[in-house]
């Protein structure tokens, strides 16, 4: 069927030569340019184009789909898009080959005598609304749960909230984008007491300077990394990619600095020591601007069950923060981090010369991180001492992976302690919701129940019995799986399943449920940029699938709350926007309307007076601010932003002589995430057919081991065998191994540790150790 699509073999010739090539010869691996693009578009044919943000990063190009005779034979980057400027890169290209792989699901399952059986779609929904009911009665509320995803879109996210916290009163909604952003949602909070980035994509064309922070930006923010380099071509910026490992991004920037794991935060504390020691603190930014805080430290890894932290600020002055930081000299991180003292200075002059202009760019490194708010927060401070912040070019930027963990996850608010505009604790917000949603303010619990990692320790225990799951698959994704595989499937467990195509997730269903994906139906997305945007369905969905928000509206109707859900139109994703819009009024946080974004691509909020900001916090471009300064942090009580004091604290599992290497774990460019997408494409499935661990050369030299040969890694919670691969994508430092996490048929999260950052309960899937051997 898409033979059409592309000239298969002229590209798979491609994708070889590309992971082949060096950095040097190739300056943008894995994007397509228009003239590409076109040259592989289908001829002739009379195709409909229309624009949708794509299904895969958080980046969130924008893209056209072509349309013929009601299938999406084709894709190209949206020239209109401010975000991609018509680029795309080989997933959002082959996107819509995702749609059609053969075993999509088609009609409701539901599992009887351990086996699938066909259903019809109402005996199906009939079945999840009369479990909820039993369960709520004989257990309570608290014992059913809904964990969802940074990839549903805004309305799908709404419906989850409004009927579990709003009807249903319980504050178990979760999203798998605490896997991921929630360490950045703790540190913009903590620093700023707003969530998501003063700055925009717009900063890339005015920096001088871009400092990465552990993040793979070649591979996992590919458009908006090639903005990157262009920007290198037109001005002679420069790249610094500041990581654990060689990668692809590695390779492409004009300097690359190492360093051991978890150590970031040592050298953030460094830079901050060198700023103030060479006289480059911003002093009149910084009183005016900033206040000083202490947090709590020897917090512990949430490694027990129902684990409880509560941080503790404490305001602390700059000469006190000053005193600090003496503990971190360059010259003694050097030794804590492998980071010269030459290195160290040379970053911290970067972003101490007041003229230059520096964005700092950062993913998982930082997120996934047992002390993942700290290091957010450590590298706020940097940009506040500078006062390199909220203008245009001298940005912290806080990047999302999933096309909507703003828009869904962090904007709708869909994790335990969240409503959309504020917090369940409290009262005033309860009460904003509970008008919206037509529900009794009472119904609204103000406690908090649990983050992901203790919602399937609460399945575990049996606190839960009910799971609905929804656009993720955590039986490929949590850590330290098997524990949560085998609570999964104990007795007396309900598990209904959203998906598009069987995934190990969809093998624990009590009930699975085919959804219609992206296109198929309506709906919204939102960007690491603030920015929101539309899609409308394009195509019929396969077989008796339906959008997830209609999956949950109509179990909502059959618990009883056609009032709260009763929607005009047959469609009522407009309906549901609108709703949702009304939580957000106000110059803070207001949305566009729906109108602005079906002929727009995308709008930044706050969007007042119809227009995006651009900047937060900077009165020239920020409306809310207030104070009559040039910036104002009105999130905080006395609209300063606080510089934080956090210091070195190690890993929770180091290296040891059992298992002597650290473990890392992250993905590759041609894969999205569990693969059930991408592995379905078949040109990216053939350039990246299964994992592999990536051994240093070096000591693969002196273990004999070869790439191909099998490797088997042991933690201390199981063990697995891959094959090796040295030399190939990216090299891991000694004493370090690297594994993707792509491939359901060799789970490396059966073998990761399941601790996480106290305050953000973000699990640290980037470091734990590990013994190599080969097999
Ligand atoms: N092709 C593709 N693109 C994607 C995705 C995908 O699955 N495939 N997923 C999207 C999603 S949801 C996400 S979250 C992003 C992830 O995007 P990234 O964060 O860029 O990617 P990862 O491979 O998860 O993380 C790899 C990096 O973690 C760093 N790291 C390891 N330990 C530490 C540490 O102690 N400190 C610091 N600072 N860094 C450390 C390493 O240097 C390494 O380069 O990608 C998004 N884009
Ligand atoms: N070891 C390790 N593990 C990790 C990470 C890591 O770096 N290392 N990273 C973590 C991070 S940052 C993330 S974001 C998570 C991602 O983890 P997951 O969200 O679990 O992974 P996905 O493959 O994106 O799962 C999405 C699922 O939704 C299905 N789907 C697609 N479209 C639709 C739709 O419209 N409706 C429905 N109902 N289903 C749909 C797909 O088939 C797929 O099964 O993984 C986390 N786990
Ligand atoms: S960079 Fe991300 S949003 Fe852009 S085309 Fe690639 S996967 Fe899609
Ligand atoms: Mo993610």
């Amino acid at each position: 069927m898409y033979t059409s699509l592309t000239n298969r073999r002229s590209f798979i010739k491609k994708m070889a030569i590309m992971s082949a090539m060096t950095a040097a010869a190739t300056m943008f691996p894995g994007i397509l340019f228009a003239e590409e693009q076109e040259e592989k578009l289908p001829k002739g044919g009379n195709l409909d184009w229309k624009k949708a943000p794509c299904r895969f990063c958080g980046v969130g190009c924008g893209v056209l789909v072509g349309v013929e005779n009601g299938k999406a034979v084709a894709v190209k980057g949206d020239p209109k898009s401010p975000v991609n400027k018509g680029l795309c890169c080989v997933k959002g290209y082959h996107s819509v080959m995702s749609i059609y792989g053969k075993d999509r699901l088609t009609k409701p399952l539901v599992k009887k005598n351990g086996k699938y059986v066909e259903t019809s779609m109402k005996e199906a929904l009939d079945l999840i609304a009369s479990k909820m009911k039993t369960t709520i009665k004989d257990h309570g509320k608290d014992a059913v749960s809904i964990y969802g995803s940074g990839q549903w879109t805004i309305p799908d996210g709404y419906v989850a909230s409004k009927l579990f916290k709003g009807c249903i009163g319980t504050n178990n909604v979760e999203a798998n984008a605490r896997l991921c952003m929630a360490s950045a949602v703790t540190g913009f909070l903590t620093s700023f007491g707003l969530d998501e980035p003063m700055g925009c994509y717009e900063d890339i064309d005015h920096a001088d300077v871009f400092i990465l922070w552990g993040n793979n930006m070649a591979e996992m923010h590919p458009v908006l990394f090639s903005r990157l380099l262009d920007q290198r071509l037109k001005r002679g910026v420069k790249i610094i990619d500041f990581a654990t490992r060689t990668t692809r991004t590695s390779m492409a920037a004009d300097k690359s600095i190492i360093f051991q794991p978890q150590t970031d935060l040592a050298v953030a504390n460094a830079i901050c020591y060198e700023i103030i020691k060479n006289g480059w603190v911003n002093k009149s930014f910084v009183e005016k601007h900033c206040s000083f805080n202490k947090g709590l430290t020897n917090m512990g890894y949430g490694l027990e069950d129902k684990y409880k932290f509560k941080d503790k600020p404490e305001k602390i002055d700059f000469e006190a923060y000053k005193t600090f930081l003496e503990d971190y000299t360059p010259e003694k991180v050097e030794r804590i981090s492998g980071v010269s003292a030459k290195d160290i200075k040379y970053m911290a002059a970067y972003y101490g010369d007041p003229n230059k202009k520096v964005m700092s760019l950062w993913c998982m490194g930082m997120n996934q991180h047992t002390r993942g708010t700290w290091i957010n927060n450590l590298v706020y401070n940097i940009h506040l001492l500078t006062g390199k912040i909220s203008t245009p070019g001298n940005s912290p930027f806080s990047l999302t992976g999933q096309p909507s963990a703003c828009g869904t996850v962090r904007e709708v608010g869909t994790l335990t302690h969240k409503l959309p505009h504020g917090v369940v604790m409290k009262k005033e917000h309860r009460e904003h919701a509970a008008k919206i949603w037509d529900v009794p303010v009472e119904n609204i619990d103000p406690k908090p129940t649990y983050h992901t990692v203790e919602m399937f320790r609460a399945l575990d225990r049996g606190d839960i019995k009910f799971m609905w799951i929804q656009v993720t698959n955590p039986m490929v994704t949590m850590p330290k799986l098997k524990r949560y595989r085998d609570a999964c499937k104990k007795e007396g467990r309900f598990i209904v399943v959203s998906d598009i195509y069987p995934t190990p997730t969809t093998d624990i269903a009590d009930v699975i449920l085919p959804s219609a994906m992206w296109i198929e139906r309506e709906g919204m997305y939102g960007n690491s940029e603030r920015r929101t945007q539309y899609f409308e369905q394009m195509i019929q969905p396969s077989g008796e699938a339906m959008s997830d928000t209609w999956q949950i509206v109509e179990v909502a109707k059959r618990l009883g709350y056609e009032k709260q859900f009763y929607y005009k139109e047959e469609t009522h994703i407009e309906e549901i926007y609108n709703e949702y819009r009304r939580h957000h009024e106000g110059k803070k946080h207001a949305m566009a309307p729906l109108e602005v974004l079906k002929t727009q691509p995308g709008a930044q909020w706050p969007y007042v007076d119809g227009k995006s900001t651009k900047w937060r916090f900077n009165s020239e471009y920020d409306p809310a601010c207030s104070n009559g300064e040039k910036f104002h942090f009105y999130g905080k009580p006395d609209g300063k932003a606080v510089i934080w004091q956090r210091p070195y604290e190690p890993a929770p599992e180091v290296p040891d002589k059992d298992y002597p290497f650290w473990l890392c774990t992250g993905r590759v460019i041609e894969h999205w995430h569990t693969g059930s997408m991408t592995r379905r494409i078949p040109v990216l499935h053939k350039a990246m057919p299964h994992a592999y661990v990536e051994l240093n050369p070096e000591e693969a030299k002196q273990m004999q081991i070869r790439t191909g040969d099998s490797v088997k890694l042991t933690t201390k919670r199981g063990e697995i065998i891959l094959p090796a691969s040295v030399n190939e994508r990216g090299v891991p430092e000694k004493g370090q191994v690297f594994v993707p996490f792509f491939d359901e048929n060799m789970l490396i999260n059966d073998i990761t540790l399941d601790a996480f950052c106290p305050i953000s309960k973000q699990p640290d899937y980037k470091k734990c150790s590990v013994k190599v051997e080969k097999v």
